[in-house]
């Protein structure tokens, strides 16, 4: 890290900052620039909330300025610095307006989101962690691995794994390491945020809907290596196209992993081992069935990314092993729940698009009933419906997108399609549609929204039916 970056953070003391969003990031936002001694208005273009309802998001001591609805062009008079959440699409009429009367008046507004933000007030390494699937397990295994090296109270896990980066930001020291789960929509407004070690795991179609073309989401994700140099380390994955590619370009110096060939350099599967190699000579680490508890090829993949990311951030190989030999699957993700009158129920609500779904019917092995729908990304469904391979008997449809993905399931032979209104009529039907020996696969394809507040919730809410059959 250069070290001028690390006092941005005196860059905020008595200026004017806007926040949008008042989620998560935003009331953190709010709490971070107020530490740094800057002037704040928090906005949510939530019509439903009120000055008085995001007053009350806020600690009692702030004394930022709260405005809901409409944002009067008032409130943008000597803004010089706007902290976007990261729901907050980059190219809404408001963003827009804001980065034109930057460009128009010759004013040094700075738009950034939330992450930058942090990175301003980052004190220790960092290591980042993006990539369509898999960001989840890999951040969290990496924040298990760091902790024991480091112990706990110098590692922060943050980011997109729901703990605002800015929430920690301040406590970071020069012994500390930061763990950050950072997606595309935290990306796109990032500028110096420079890990040590960055990782893109695989970028596959996903939130188009926000970035509109793969082009700009790649773009995206790989924001994650601009600050880096060849001092730096980013992780790639050498099976994904679009990481390989990047790989030829990358500022940092590179280390792959690969699920299906052996490497001249770095870390790959063979057989049912996992080796790391030097110039061509390969060193055995792990068998992933003794060595591993978490299933299917996607978390071999994870392990392998989290072993080189911890080992760029210098943890002796031991006792990475020894984390991944106890290491258990996250929530949400491919997550056994119980067995009930001989029906297996698993929680993947983590599945929020076509390829991470795919995962989780890989990793299914018996008759499976499963729960698909929700929010619309403009995904395609047909990977995943070419992937249920005879293995699931009865698809029960919920949410925005359950005739498109009827409609794609029919244009490819499935037939055994159900529909539901509430999750609760479609948690009822599966339970009647399993028999003893089969599956109930929570594994939606899409986002959440729409019908719940997040993937949690819809996780939490399958879990807490099933738990009580
Ligand atoms: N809002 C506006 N204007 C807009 C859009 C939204 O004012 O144009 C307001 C909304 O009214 C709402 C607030 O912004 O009040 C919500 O902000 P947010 O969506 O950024 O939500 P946060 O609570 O701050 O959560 C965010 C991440 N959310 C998203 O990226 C959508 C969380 O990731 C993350 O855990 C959290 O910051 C902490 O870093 C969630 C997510 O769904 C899990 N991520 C996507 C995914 O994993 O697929 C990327």
């Amino acid at each position: 890290m250069k070290s001028g970056e690390k006092f941005r953070g005196m860059k905020c003391q008595g200026i004017k900052c806007l926040v949008i969003g008042s989620g998560l990031s935003g009331v953190s936002a709010v709490a971070c620039l107020e530490s740094m001694g800057a002037e704040v208005i928090l906005y949510d273009s939530n019509e439903k909330l009120t000055e008085e309802s995001l007053r009350a998001l806020l600690p009692a001591e702030s004394k930022a300025a709260c405005v809901a609805g409409e944002l009067p062009d008032s409130y943008l008079q000597d803004v010089e610095t706007v902290v976007l959440s990261p729901g907050v699409p980059t190219d809404i009429p408001l963003v827009n307006r804001l980065r034109e009367s930057r460009m128009e008046e010759g004013h040094s507004m700075e738009i950034i989101g939330e992450i930058e933000l942090g990175f301003w007030q980052e004190k220790g390494r960092i290591a980042a962690i993006t990539g369509t699937n898999g960001k989840t397990t890999t951040t969290t295994l990496v924040g298990e691995i760091m902790k024991a090296h480091l112990g706990a109270e110098n590692v922060f896990v943050v980011g997109n794994i729901g703990n605002p980066y800015t929430a920690e930001s301040k406590k970071t020291t020069e012994q500390s390491v930061t763990v950050g789960e950072i997606s595309s929509f935290q990306l796109e407004t990032t500028r110096t945020f420079h890990p040590a070690v960055s990782a893109i795991l695989n970028i596959t179609p996903d939130h188009l809907n926000r970035h509109h073309t793969m082009e700009a989401y790649i773009a995206a994700k790989e924001n994650i290596a601009a600050a880096q140099t060849k001092d730096d380390i980013c992780v790639l994955n050498y099976e994904n196209k679009y990481t390989r590619q990047f790989g030829e370009r990358c500022p940092a110096r590179v280390v792959y992993f690969s699920s299906a060939r052996e490497l001249e350099d770095g870390y790959y599967l063979k057989g049912d081992k996992i080796f790391k190699s030097i110039s061509g000579s390969g060193q055995e680490l792990m068998d992933i069935h003794s060595d591993m508890r978490l299933v299917g090829l996607c978390n071999v993949e994870n392990v392998m990314a989290a072993i080189a990311i911890a080992q760029g951030m210098g943890v002796p190989m031991d006792t990475i092993l020894g984390v991944i030999r106890e290491f258990r699957a996250v929530e949400h993700r491919i997550e056994f729940v119980a067995t009930k009158a001989g029906v297996d129920y698993y929680n993947d609500s983590k599945g929020t698009n076509p390829d991470a779904a795919v995962q989780g019917i890989r990793a299914m092995n018996r008759p499976t009933i499963l729960i698909g729908g929700g929010y619309d990304k403009n995904s395609e469904y047909d990977e995943w419906i070419e992937s249920f391979e005879g293995k699931v008997k009865w698809m029960v449809l919920i949410g925005q997108t359950k005739e498109k993905i009827a409609e794609c399931a029919r244009k490819h032979g499935f037939e055994n399609i159900r529909f539901a209104d509430t999750f609760e009529e479609c948690l009822k039907l599966c339970t009647s549609l399993a028999e003893s020996g089969d599956a109930v696969l929570l594994s939606p394809a899409c986002a959440s929204w729409g019908m719940f507040s997040n993937y949690e919730e819809r996780g939490r809410l399958f879990k807490e039916y099933v738990n009580q059959l």
